[in-house]
């Protein structure tokens, strides 16, 4: 059996739209990042104190780093990743660059104009402009193309949604870029209309928002108390 541990954020959506897609079974374990990535249960899990984990009973592994996660379920499932090797290469090299590049930069936009509240405009400007950057090359990844390995969904656009859509919807990044950039919008609402994304993102439900907001202010390294 499959145990996801997870919550309702960019890197956790990923995971359940993953198992929705690919139409495996699997338990959720919904974890309130205020505070229960750091009990005893869930740092044996994951050492780094962050959702997702996977745990695959049958397995007896526990695998954490969503762009894993995401590798594990395409080869155990055989679906969302091409076969052919230049295909699969293709699409492990976007998955990669949403891990390594689009989150971290998305990510510190977020504490920057959220958990600090633009208190270091000069700073929040640094990380904008990346991520208004980065869309920009992700439009020309798309240039031709349907999905960010070719004419197939992917677990790379799996990776790359959950950041393009949480941008559209959390109000400190509005502004992003997505407009002047058409290939991206396009493939967003292609993305976004696929019955298993709608699904998948349901899944956790979120908790209330003030309260994620405050366990985001609480698990933000600097400000919050919980990596003190
Ligand atoms: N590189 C990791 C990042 C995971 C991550 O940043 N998870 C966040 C939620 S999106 C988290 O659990 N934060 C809680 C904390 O840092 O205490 C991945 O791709 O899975």
């Amino acid at each position: 059996m499959l145990e996801l541990y997870t919550d309702a954020t960019p890197n956790g959506l990923k995971i359940s739209i993953a198992l929705e897609e690919m139409g495996l079974e699997y338990n959720v374990h919904r974890v309130y990042l205020g505070g229960e990535q750091m009990s005893d249960e869930f740092t044996a899990l994951n050492p780094n104190n962050k959702i997702p984990v996977l745990i695959d009973t049958d397995e007896g592994i526990t695998l954490t780093e969503s762009g894993a996660i995401l590798i594990y379920l395409a080869e155990m499932s055989g679906k969302l990743l091409p076969t052919d090797r230049k295909g699969r290469t293709k699409a492990i090299e976007m998955v990669i660059a949403q891990v390594s590049g689009l989150g971290p930069m998305f990510g510190q936009l977020m504490v920057f104009r959220g958990a600090w509240q633009n208190k270091a405009p000069e700073v929040s400007n640094r990380y904008f402009k990346e991520v208004s950057r980065i869309y920009g090359v992700l439009n020309k990844r798309l240039e031709g193309k349907a999905y960010f390995a070719g004419e197939e969904f992917s677990i790379a656009d799996i990776a790359m949604f959950t950041y393009i859509a949480a941008g559209t919807r959390l109000p400190f990044a509005r502004d992003l870029p997505l407009s002047q950039n058409p290939n991206l919008a396009a493939w967003l609402q292609r993305v976004a209309t696929r019955p298993a994304v709608q699904k998948g993102l349901t899944i956790p439900e979120p908790f209330a928002q003030e309260k994620q907001f405050e366990g985001f202010i609480k698990s933000t390294v600097g400000l919050g108390d919980l990596h003190a």
